[in-house]
This record gives C-alpha cells, sequence and structure tokens, in this order.
C-alpha cells in the first residue's frame, strides 16, 4: 500500500473487469467441522476483508456479477458458523463482488423456507441492485470452489447435483433444492417462490414449475464440481412434513401468477449488520 501523496503522484491504473477464471481457484477442498469453532474464530478469519454486513469485494480487479447470497434460517446456529467459515473464503476465491444475508423468521410458527427467501430477495434490493441471487440451505457446505456462485444469463442453475448423504447423485430428475442460482429478472419473472409452503418439502418442485412454465431450462455444473458436504441433522421441530404440498404442486400453474413477490407480505423486525452477514429477522404470518 502506497501512502496517499505517493497516490497523487503514481496514479493507479484504472481497474479491469475480472478473468473469466479466476487465479485463486482451487478445486475440491477437504473440509472439517471441528466443534470447537466458534463466532469470533470466524470474525477473526474474515476481519480483513469484509465490510459490515458481510459483504466484500475482490481488491485488483471488477466482479463480473454482484451476487447476493441468501441463507433461510431459524435455529441452527452452528451450521450457519460452519457454512460461513467456508463460504467467505470459497466467495472471495471466486473474486466476486458479494454480500451473504441470513434471514432469519421471527416466533415459533411453522417454518416457511420458500417465504423467508422471497423477502431476502425484496430486502436485499432495497440495499443493493445485486444481479444474482444464491438462493441456499444454511447447511449445505459447497467442497469445490469450481461450483461457481454466479448466474447464466438465460438459465437458471441448480448447484448440488450431490451431497454426501445420497452418493453424490441427484435424488430426481427435476430436482432443484438446496442451492440454486438464478438472475434477478429470473427471479422475478417466475414471480419467486410461492409463499404457501409452511413446513418441509414442496417448495423447491414448485420453483422448478414456475421455471418450466417459462420455458427456462435448469443448468447443472458437472457433478464432479456440484459436490456438497450436508452438516447431519434431524428434522426440526416446527418444520414437519407439508402434508399438502402434492395438491398445492398440482395448482402452481395456476396459481404462481398471485402468489409470489407481488404477495409476500411480512413485517420486518429488525436488520442487523453484523461482521459476517446481514441479518434480517421477519415475522411472515403463520398457515
Ligand atoms: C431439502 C432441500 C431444501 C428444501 C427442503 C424441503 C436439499 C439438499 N435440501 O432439505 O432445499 O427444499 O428439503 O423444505 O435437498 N431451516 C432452518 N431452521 C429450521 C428448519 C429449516 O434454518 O428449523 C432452513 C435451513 O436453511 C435448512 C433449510 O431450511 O437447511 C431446509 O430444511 P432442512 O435442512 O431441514 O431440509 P432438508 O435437509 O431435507
Ligand atoms: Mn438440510
Amino acid at each position: 500500500l502506497l501512502p496517499a501523496d505517493d497516490l497523487e503522484k503514481h496514479p493507479q491504473p484504472p481497474l479491469q473487469i475480472c478473468p473469466e477464471r479466476s487465479p485463486l481457484l482451487r478445486g475440491a477442498i477437504a473440509l472439517t467441522f471441528p466443534s470447537s469453532l466458534s463466532l469470533s474464530d470466524v470474525e477473526e478469519e474474515n476481519r480483513e476483508q469484509l465490510s459490515p454486513g458481510g459483504q466484500s469485494q475482490p481488491s485488483d480487479c471488477i466482479s463480473r456479477q454482484k451476487v447476493a447470497v441468501l441463507i433461510p434460517h431459524r435455529n441452527r446456529e452452528k451450521h450457519l458458523l460452519f457454512l460461513l467459515h467456508y463460504l467467505h473464503p470459497f466467495l472471495q476465491r471466486q473474486q466476486l463482488q458479494y454480500g451473504i444475508y441470513v434471514i432469519h423468521q421471527a416466533g415459533d410458527a411453522t417454518f416457511n423456507r420458500a417465504k423467508l427467501l422471497n423477502v431476502g430477495y425484496l430486502e436485499a434490493l432495497k440495499e443493493q441492485p445485486w444481479d444474482c441471487f444464491i438462493f441456499h440451505d444454511v447447511d449445505l457446505v459447497p467442497e469445490n470452489d469450481l461450483n461457481l456462485y454466479t448466474c447464466h444469463a438465460q438459465q437458471p442453475k441448480h448447484l448440488v447435483v450431490g451431497r454426501n448423504a445420497t452418493g453424490y447423485k441427484l435424488r430426481y430428475k427435476g430436482y432443484f433444492g438446496g442451492v440454486t442460482a438464478m438472475t434477478r429478472e429470473q427471479f422475478s419473472r417466475v414471480n419467486g417462490f410461492s409463499n404457501a409452503y409452511w413446513g418441509w418439502g414442496g417448495e423447491d418442485d414448485d420453483l422448478r414449475i414456475r421455471v418450466e412454465l417459462q420455458k427456462m431450462k435448469i443448468l447443472r455444473p458437472p457433478p464432479e464440481v456440484a459436490r456438497y458436504t450436508m452438516v447431519f441433522h434431524k428434522r426440526d421441530s416446527g418444520n414437519e412434513i407439508n402434508k399438502d404440498r402434492m395438491s398445492l404442486l398440482r395448482r402452481t400453474p395456476l396459481t404462481w401468477r398471485s402468489d409470489g413477490l407481488n404477495s409476500c407480505s411480512y413485517s420486518t423486525a429488525s436488520i442487523q449488520r453484523v461482521p459476517l452477514y446481514t441479518n434480517v429477522t421477519v415475522h411472515i404470518g403463520h398457515p
């Protein structure tokens, strides 16, 4: 770093767009999940790279996309910590300008992952004109940084081809859960997620149907790259299986226009810019 008056005498050349392939990528990385890892450890690891609210940008080039990572959350603090520990360096190796948003469901009504992600999209855009959104389960840690957290202009991306517990195979044809990437325009075109899925299951298939109704085709990175480790967990209380999911899914072609971003009603309890992420705590109602 040069002192200020030196900078005036020797102006820096303007920054260039980052290269198509970041020179910092490493490929597959070995993951460990030490129970001793603490919040202050992870804050300390990232102190110099982050601005408040868990945002960062490459120092020596201009990112090709501005990426918001949205994480629906309630009562999974340890998973969140492991994810942040790996995700910040991962995104920085990809030379991305990014921000991480954790959308925290207030209260103990039935969980609604999809509605929280709609809230995340709407709230993040109030702050910055993000180009690309990554909808991200809290418990999925990417194993390979060649799995790029960027969007494709025409095709929504599904980034979890495989994970540890399912033999690293696609669970079923059309599976669209876990981690997905859509541009601002793609997500708005499908009217976001449905707000009607309370409890576990179906909301990811609903989004796939919305995408297909718009004649968009889902893109997946190669299976060697699109690999995740899901931190072990049981089904949470407050996220019981949604018994209505099959009948909701049959109606998606009729309901998507009026159920989604344009009907997402909520009240924001707080927005906190903590060092590692922006925390949006929100009341989203109940079934
Ligand atoms: C699968 C999908 C997930 C979603 C879900 C059905 C994969 C890898 N993931 O996950 O994307 O479609 O099925 O709804 O296929 N959460 C909390 N607190 C809670 C409950 C849920 O934070 O009390 C969040 C958290 O981000 C979690 C996500 O919701 O990762 C999905 O819930 P899950 O992990 O219990 O469901 P899982 O693993 O079957
Ligand atoms: Mn899970």
